[in-house]
């Protein structure tokens, strides 16, 4: 169940978007009515990042167990939180994670093993000589710790520098072991648990860059070696100043064309509302069209909990109600209420409201429709004006007014057809006469 009378506020958001979206969906807790299940039914898991400290939340944790089929553990792995101190390991956090998900069935991923941040200061103060020797004993003894109980491992994470350059990063790893650090990690990590998938993991690598260019000739002159490689993880950190690359998908099909598992590992996109489920949907469709992308992880289960929670990136809110992003990605997926047409079997859709334009004596208005789980053919809303405002034009929407023309109810133009989880909009300028107040958009009817 999706607790669906918690979205009728999910589109409310604050600044410009004004009014309410209303959903008629209703969910019955289907087997595969779920991500982890919808996936599955691709050949894929769906995961999320996690934070043991959450784990006694029970909502969290219902909403972790109904969904996901994979974790990642947020911060629980990173070095500073296993090996504060040279050689003394603390797994307590960690270990509370993977039992969690080796009782609810879910796979794990590492997170991760050399990385320059979150790394403790005592690392960064080694020579060269003492700082391999600790490089290679973290990566034995955690992947021991694991062994058996990891399905794919970020080996090293985000080793290459932003920008045009393709450069390495400056680390403790990459100044005083120079490039064939990263080799040398991959083939320690081999050795301590041959069962382990081993990623190498990075952001702004998404799409074709000279960043991923860079990542690519590593990959690829590994393959060409023998260096054992297995995976490489595009951690998907979008919004609107880094949005989803057109060239996501072909990407994604390049790495995995070398040989390698492509992976979504931190996936996450701030916004709301439909451009959000929009953007998720396009993710989601360029995983299952790349036939080695072995699943998605999304950063978090709650937007209240977000490394980046002010751009409530993820696919439920605060109180764990579904957001339309959530539909988007369940309808991508195929997600099943068992009609076998990849929704609910309720044919719905949402209405938000945004003023676009605003000037001394007027403003533009624009309402996006956007389909639930199920295809749409037609669909309806109303617009409710504060006299004595009047519309003065309307456009991609067919308007009827009630006597007193406070109220108009708008039909689709030739934009009445939407897919399960596709948006339209249509706008509509008004005269202020005088009043500045926002038109109440009323409930979305689809049939
Ligand atoms: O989400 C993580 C946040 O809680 C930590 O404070 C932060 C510290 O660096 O790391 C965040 O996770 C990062 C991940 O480990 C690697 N890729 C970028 C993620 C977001 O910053």
């Amino acid at each position: 169940m999706h607790m669906s009378v918690k979205r009728l506020g999910r589109a409310v958001t604050a600044g410009l978007v004004a009014a309410a979206a209303l959903t008629a969906a209703t969910h019955s807790a289907e087997a595969a009515d779920t991500l982890g299940s919808a996936a599955a039914g691709k050949g894929r898991y769906f995961g999320a990042a996690v934070a043991a400290g959450h784990l006694g939340e029970a909502a969290y944790a219902a909403t972790l167990d109904r969904e996901f089929t994979q974790v990642t553990p947020e911060n629980e792995m990173k070095w500073d939180a296993v090996e504060s101190t040279r050689n003394t390991f603390t797994f307590g956090a960690a270990d509370q994670i993977v039992t969690h998900a080796k009782t609810q069935g879910m796979k794990v991923r590492g997170h991760t093993l050399v990385w320059h941040s979150q790394l403790p200061s005592w690392v960064g103060g080694l020579g060269a000589t003492d700082l391999r020797a600790a490089m290679n004993n973290h990566i034995t003894r955690v992947m021991e710790h694991y062994k058996g109980q990891i399905d794919s491992w970020d080996v090293v994470n985000e080793a290459f520098q932003d920008g045009g350059s393709g450069a390495r990063r400056s680390s403790p790893f990459q100044d005083k072991l120079g490039d064939g650090f990263i080799e040398e990690a991959f083939r320690t990590a081999r050795a301590a648990d041959p069962a382990a998938k081993l990623c190498y993991n990075d952001y702004n690598t998404d799409g074709v860059n000279a960043k991923s260019d860079a990542v690519y000739a590593m990959v690829a002159d590994f393959k060409s070696r023998g260096v054992p490689i297995d995976c490489v993880g595009f951690q998907s950190h979008f919004n609107s100043a880094s949005p989803v690359p057109s060239d996501y998908r072909a990407n994604l099909q390049r790495f995995a064309d070398l040989g390698v598992d492509v992976q979504i590992t931190e996936l996450d996109i701030e916004g709301s509302g439909a451009a959000q489920a929009s953007s998720y949907r396009t993710v989601t469709e360029a995983c299952l069209a790349v036939s080695r992308c072995a699943g998605i992880t999304v950063w978090g289960v709650t937007d209240k909990y977000s490394w980046r929670s002010g751009g409530t990136p993820l696919l439920f809110d605060g109180d764990y109600a579904a957001k339309p992003a959530y539909d988007a990605v369940l309808a991508a997926l195929g997600g099943s209420g068992g009609d076998g047409d990849g929704g609910d079997g309720t044919v719905s859709c949402t209405a938000t409201y945004t003023r676009t334009a605003d000037w001394s004596t007027g403003y533009n208005g624009e309402v996006t429709i956007t389909a639930g789980s199920e295809p749409v053919t037609s669909w309806s809303t109303t617009v409710t004006l504060t006299p004595p405002q009047q519309v003065s034009a309307t456009w991609n929407g067919s308007p009827a007014w009630d006597a007193s023309r406070t109220v108009m109810t708008v039909r689709p133009t030739w934009n009445g057809s939407l897919a399960a989880g596709a948006s339209t909009s249509f706008g509509f300028t008004v005269a202020k006469n005088g009043s500045a107040a926002a038109p109440v958009v009323g409930a979305c009817t689809a049939s």
